[in-house]
């Protein structure tokens, strides 16, 4: 099967991150597309940067329905475009928060969620609340980190963020930590062994879940609300985007 794994913001260092983490879980007959759009913000950390995300994450879903996709997973915790993108896809397509706040249900009673900029807080809560999981959410934080920090060498973002989650289990009464960022993916397992809790990464949940889903043979409803879009004339610079009949 193949999967196509975007990254919504435009820096390939993070994307070529996630697609490694995403092969290493995935099982051998799992062809692995990692991805980011030709335009967009180098980084998300508003909703600003997400709704100019949205396009060029819509081009890459358009671009994998050409080329036979199995499933998408949207690798940015905001899960940007994720019903836009089910519209226009056959297979699944998950959200890497929406697949980690899921999985964190199933293994513990109450996970805390540790992002990078505090503003990104309200979104994270919003999407628990939409996917059910405020019962299950003990506490968003945030380690007033910048994205693209998690890029540089020699930063102290790893350190920043295993304190944090050190705070969240102390203070939350949390079991187990999800990540809230896709560029934290590669951290997953060394939080966890460091922490001794389990620590859920979005990035690799959602490569097992759209493998499972795709191996059951389920794919995107098209009937109702996540049906194909309607023929639509776009004009100026979303001219591309037409919809023919
Ligand atoms: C992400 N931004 O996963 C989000 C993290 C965030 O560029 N990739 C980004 O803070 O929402």
């Amino acid at each position: 099967m193949r999967i196509k794994i975007i990254n919504p913001n435009t820096t390939w260092s993070m994307t070529e991150k996630i697609g490694a983490c995403a092969r290493a879980v995935a099982h051998a007959g799992t062809e692995i597309i990692a991805v980011s759009p030709a335009m967009g913000p180098v980084s998300i950390e508003s909703h600003y940067d997400e709704a100019l995300a949205v396009p060029g994450l819509l081009q890459e879903i358009a671009a994998g329905e050409h080329d036979g996709v199995d499933g998408y997973v949207i690798a940015c915790f905001g899960d940007p475009g994720l019903k836009a993108a089910r519209e226009l896809a056959r297979g699944p397509v998950v959200g890497i928060a929406e697949a980690a706040m899921h999985l964190a249900s199933m293994i513990g009673s109450r996970f805390s969620v540790v992002t990078t900029l505090g503003r990104t807080i309200g979104q994270a809560w919003h999407l628990a609340e939409i996917y059910g999981m405020e019962r299950f959410c003990a506490n968003v934080r945030a380690c007033e980190l910048p994205v693209l920090e998690l890029e540089e060498p020699g930063s102290r973002a790893r350190e920043r963020i295993v304190e944090e989650c050190r705070r969240a289990l102390d203070e939350d009464g949390s079991d187990c930590i999800v990540l809230g960022c896709a560029g934290m993916t590669d951290l997953c397992e060394h939080i966890s062994e460091l922490l001794g809790v389990p620590v859920i990464d979005g990035v690799a949940a959602g490569t097992k879940l759209i493998e499972s889903l795709v191996a059951l043979k389920l794919q995107t409803s098209k009937r109702g609300e996540l049906a194909r879009p309607l023929p639509k004339t776009m004009k100026g610079a979303l001219e591309g985007f037409t919809l023919a009949g």
